[in-house]
């Protein structure tokens, strides 16, 4: 459903372009917000979940009681990187599932609020030049390409593992004067200077989840640290660093906010904020190595 959207929010943008209405006259919503609908219309109503969790929703979403109250909550980023569609960048949906703590009845914010490493399944959808479900629920991460010609998802790649050391490092340089020292001299390493034993490509799109399946497939870190103006970084804990985490320590990667692992991180709210630091096991390893040698141990 999401993927015919983004297929044709290009149309869609082009002829919203020409009034501030679409040729019926409608408002025109932004696309992330019809996708957030339409998420919350396909899991309201089937008995598995009892509260739901997005990015586009300031509280907890309600499910219809009238379908029954689930055992297990949502979380998801109904279109991550929305920002890119106007100009055909790869974007995604991001979902975390758990199970509900509560006993029963209509769930709560505290069924939302638990660490990723009680997650039950994890995973994205990437819109790219195909469109793409990853996803895990413990036993390995499986990769399924959606055949539009037969409308369903067919596995391309069953338990895959991302290289231990990657190709690539991903981060938005602009911010380097932001940065501690000890994220500097990462980016230093990165860049082979000095010594070229870290040096990777440098490949960054704005899109999380483009930028983190490359990654999974390719080998590679991806790094949205806590800067100057962002002390707690830019990304989401809840549906967006806990999911990924989930899905990258499953293929035998890692996952921190450069200190801790993401997994292990106890959320306090439903829209907290964390740095992060997610890809190939021993790149993480150098990156956390370096900035604890550089900037300090935590105090
Ligand atoms: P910056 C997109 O807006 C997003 O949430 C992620 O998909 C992406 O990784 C990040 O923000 C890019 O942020 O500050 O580098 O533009």
């Amino acid at each position: 459903m999401i993927s015919g959207l983004v297929r044709r929010a290009g149309l869609v943008d082009v002829l919203g372009a020409v009034g501030q209405t679409n040729v019926q006259g409608e408002e025109q919503q932004k696309l992330d917000v019809i996708a957030d609908e339409a998420m919350k219309g396909a899991f309201a109503r089937t008995g598995r979940i009892c509260v739901m969790g997005s990015e586009e929703d300031e509280d907890p979403i309600p499910v219809d009681e009238a379908y029954g109250y689930g055992k297990y909550t949502l979380l998801f980023d109904p279109l991550d990187g929305s920002s890119n569609i106007d100009v055909n960048v790869s974007i995604g949906t991001i979902f975390s599932i758990h199970r509900r703590k509560t006993s029963d009845g209509a769930g709560t914010l505290s069924d939302l609020l638990q660490p990723g490493r009680d997650q039950v399944a994890a995973g994205y959808v990437v819109y790219g030049s195909s469109t793409v479900l990853v996803y895990t629920a413990g036993f390995g991460v499986h990769v399924f390409t959606l055949d539009p010609t037969i409308g369903e998802y067919r596995l391309c790649h069953h338990d895959i593992k991302t290289p231990e050391v990657g190709k690539y490092y991903s981060v938005n340089e602009s911010y380097y004067s932001r940065w501690s020292n000890g994220y500097r001299e990462v980016v230093r390493a990165f860049k082979g200077d000095g010594t070229k034993d870290h040096r990777k490509n440098a490949r960054y799109i704005g899109s999380l989840v483009a930028d983190f399946h490359r990654n999974l497939l390719s080998g590679g870190v991806f790094m949205y640290p806590a800067d100057s103006r962002s002390p707690q970084g830019k990304l989401r804990l809840l549906y967006e660093a806990a999911p990924l985490a989930f899905v990258a320590q499953q293929a035998g990667g890692a996952a921190s906010d450069g200190r801790t692992p993401i997994l292990e991180i106890e959320p306090a709210g439903l829209h907290q904020r964390t740095p992060l630091l997610i890809g190939s096991k021993d790149d993480v390893a150098f990156v956390e190595e370096t900035v604890a040698r550089v900037d300090g141990a935590p105090t």
